[in-house]
């Protein structure tokens, strides 16, 4: 074996941390996991990235496993029209048949038959330019992406409370230097699990630590205070607790009066969610109420921040909202280490939705409908803006129509697997067979390529330069550090080649940096505003936090903004603007049929669809398969034990995984992880029940049967 001598500063493929890494290349023929020439890579600590410091969950320390040929796609596939099987393809025969779907759907149908579906693990350029391709190429009002399930919900409330999305509004670091902590539906334990040094360190520094899940997980563990309301309830609880501040007298009146808008609405609201009344509709006892109230309001700073647990729901908007006006009330936001945040999730979570893969979106965080943003953009783009299309279906109901009258016919997919983890999955994947077309770009022959007429294999982190933006807000670099197998391209290659097909010759680069630079004319002047960035910058400073003005006439060099609202908001007067919200019911609330509460969410080993880590032996091993938290008194009521294999109905559907018998959760709740395919599929069981104003599903709660599975044996 014999090493590279330059390995390559880069970050994680997965999570929203986008850790820190450093690669070495090896060169080693006869390893099993070597690409061409029998190279591959070895993940290092990178100890100066100051977000992670060095360390690495499990996931990205493995990340190099899913490089190895065997684990990946390496040639086209296109579905052979004779036996409807997927064949090996060429390039040209499979990047044809794409452009054939597409153009045919939008011949027959219309331009909107036509739709492109993203995520939030692409890089900048990708987002950037997958977007560009539906409004240039396909002149399609229908793309949209994964992300709408992920921070959409917390993205609305933000920027309706302060005028700006970004996920963090200050460095993760500064979380370490608050006094009190209130994690609202977040595991970082095992979701992000480098972040927890910081949890630590607050406490350790004399911070107190509030989390908020209906399951003690191992963040909550670590909690001074537990609170475990019912799955779907959050909103009720957040607006107990400001009904104590008030009645306690606790509210920073100075700040309200300065800073804020709408407080009376609000202030009202809260009044009518007495403790008690909140005790009941949430389970949550007020004494418990009283001390998260007394540890927020006695330390001399505090921050919320919030996570999938109190986003994925149908009232998502709302309860983040809720938690923001507490924020407010108490003068916890626009301060130095006070304020509101939401953990985004992906790899690119933050910049997925700033650059117009989003239905509503044009890059720079713009409105599609603003006739500004959009002359802005077309000038960029060279076109009249009057080609345009408005804004499209969102994620789920763009899925939910597939192959209907007026639906998208045909769907070019790039970064997701819907078939594992959409809503109400069985009726998602019959829509996606529907299809006159579909054509999957992936690293790996996902569950969703298996339905594809054409997939087109792409280059994964290691081998592919583009900018993501973390969690923070920050822009980082992902270097390339080998070559991509011979039959892989990458993601920009396939936007180039489809355009080129399509008629459009000029404006899909495929070097990154190249579209980086367009990208930063589209965001000038935009909220996401990252004209003065560029490769060069982020390489010399670690990571640039947007917005970031380009410097010229009278505008000196911008130093990036790490810290936002500190002297005023982002809305047109300046001030914080408090929701006006009260509480209401999950969509499907358990009754006789389904009694219990289903949530779901994450296991440490696995990410999202599982796609990329079932395919690494050491996390599969570690996570092998999906299961089912029952708490004691529920298992002993259903006659159950450890390891019984039990089936989970909702009225989408029936799925079968093994009790895992734990006081950890509710004994009127149940909980899966969403990793895995087949029988024990989470998303069988999903309620696609959408938020009104982010259009996020109802992931976190729906109403479930449970009972012992008839096994073949028993039958
Ligand atoms: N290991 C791992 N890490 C990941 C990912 C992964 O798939 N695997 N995915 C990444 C992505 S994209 C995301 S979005 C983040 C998600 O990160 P998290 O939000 O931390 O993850 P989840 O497990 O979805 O949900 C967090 C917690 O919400 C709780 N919860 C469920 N229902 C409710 C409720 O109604 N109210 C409250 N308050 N809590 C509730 C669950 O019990 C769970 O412990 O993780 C990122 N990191
Ligand atoms: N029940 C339930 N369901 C959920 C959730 C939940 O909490 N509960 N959480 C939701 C959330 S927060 C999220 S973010 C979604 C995520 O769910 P998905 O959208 O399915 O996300 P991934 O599994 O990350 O899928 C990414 C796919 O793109 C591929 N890929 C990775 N990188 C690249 C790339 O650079 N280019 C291309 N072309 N392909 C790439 C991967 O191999 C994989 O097949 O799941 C949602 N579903
Ligand atoms: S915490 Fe997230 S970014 Fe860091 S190593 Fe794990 S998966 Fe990768
Ligand atoms: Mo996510």
């Amino acid at each position: 074996m014999t090493s590279g001598a330059q390995p390559a500063d880069t970050h994680c493929p997965y999570c929203s941390l986008q850790c820190g890494m450093r690669l070495r290349r090896i060169v080693s023929p006869e390893s099993p996991g070597a690409g061409p020439g029998g190279t591959t890579v070895a993940v290092e600590e990178r100890p100066d990235f100051p977000v992670n410091r060095g360390a690495l969950c499990g996931k990205g320390r493995s990340a190099a496993a899913v490089l190895a040929p065997g684990a990946r796609l390496t040639a086209p596939l296109v579905r052979d029209r004779r036996t409807g099987r997927l064949r090996e393809a060429g390039w040209d025969e499979a990047l044809g048949r794409a452009a054939e779907g597409l153009a045919d759907a939008a011949a027959r149908h219309g331009r909107d038959a036509a739709g492109v579906f993203g995520g939030g693990g692409l890089t900048n350029e990708k987002a950037y330019l997958l977007g560009k391709f539906a409004r240039v190429v396909l002149r399609t009002a229908n793309i949209d992406y994964n992300g709408r399930f992920c921070m959409s919900s917390a993205a609305a409330a933000q920027r309706a409370a302060f005028g700006l999305d970004r996920g963090l509004p200050f460095p993760l670091a500064d979380i370490a230097r608050t006094g009190c902590l209130v994690l609202v539906g977040g595991n970082p334990a095992d979701t992000m699990p480098p972040a927890m040094r910081y949890f630590r360190a607050q406490q350790a520094a004399g911070g107190t630590l509030v989390v908020v899940d209906p399951r003690r997980t191992r963040t909550a563990e670590t909690a001074d205070l537990h609170l475990r309301p019912a799955p779907g309830t959050d909103l009720a609880l957040a607006l107990g607790l400001l009904h104590l501040v008030v009645a306690d007298g606790r509210v920073d009146e100075a700040f309200v009066a300065a800073r804020t808008t709408g407080w009376e609405r609000a202030r009202e609201a809260a009044m009518a969610h007495w403790p008690e009344r909140v005790e009941r509709l949430t389970g949550v006892p007020v004494a418990a109420m009283r001390r998260a109230v007394e540890l927020f309001c006695d330390a001399p700073t505090g921050m919320v921040l919030t996570a999938r647990g109190g986003e994925q729901h149908s009232k998502g908007v709302d309860t983040v909202g809720a938690w923001i006006n507490l924020c407010l009330a108490t003068g916890r936001a626009g301060r130095p280490h006070s304020g509101y945040g939401c953990l985004t999730g992906q790899g690119n979570g933050q910049g997925g939705r700033e650059h117009g893969q989003k239905a509503d979106q044009l890059p720079g965080y713009r409105s599609i409908t603003d006739p500004a943003a959009r002359a802005h953009v077309a000038a960029v783009w060279g076109v009249d803006p009057d080609t345009l299309p408005g804004p499209g279906r969102s994620a789920y109901e763009l899925l939910d129509t597939l192959g209907t009258d007026g639906g998208v016919r045909a769907l070019l997919l790039m970064g997701s697997n819907p078939v594992v983890s959409a809503p109400h999955a069985s009726h998602v994947t019959e829509r996606l067979r529907a299809l006159d077309c579909l054509v999957v770009c992936d690293v790996v022959r996902s569950e969703t390529a298996e339905l594809a007429d054409v997939v087109l294999p792409t280059a994964q982190w290691a081998e592919e330069t583009g900018t993501m933006t973390n969690l923070e807000g920050r822009v980082i670099l992902r270097r390339r550090a080998l070559d991509p197998p011979p039959g892989v391209r990458t993601d920009l290659d396939v936007l180039h080649g489809l355009a080129e097909r399509l008629g459009v010759g000029k404006g899909f680069p495929t070097e990154a940096e190249e579209a980086f630079e367009e990208l930063r004319e589209a965001s000038a002047g935009g909220q996401a505003d990252y004209s003065g960035i560029d490769y060069a910058r982020i390489r010399a400073e670690d990571g640039v936090f947007w917005p970031c003005p380009r410097a010229g006439a009278g505008r000196p060099h911008h130093p990036g903004t790490p810290r936002l609202f500190l002297d005023r908001f982002a809305t047109p007067d300046g001030r914080a603007r408090f929701a006006d919200v009260s509480h209401r019911a999950a969509a499907e609330e358990p009754d006789a049929d389904y009694p219990l509460r289903l949530t779901t969410g994450r296991v440490l080993a696995h990410y999202q669809s599982g796609a990329q880590t079932r395919r690494t032996p050491e996390l599969d091993r570690a996570a092998p398969g999906p299961f089912v938290e029952v708490h004691p008194r529920l298992a002993a009521r259903l006659g159950v034990a450890d390891g019984t294999p039990l089936t989970v109905t909702s009225r989408r559907g029936s799925v079968t995984a093994p009790a895992v018998v734990t006081d950890r959760i509710r004994a009127d709740t149940v909980f899966m992880p969403f990793h895995w395919p087949g029988p024990g599929r989470a998303n069988t069981l999903t309620n696609p029940a959408l938020d009104p104003v982010s259009r996020m599903p109802e992931f976190k709660v729906c109403a479930v049967r449970v009972e012992a599975a008839v096994t073949e044996g028993a039958r």
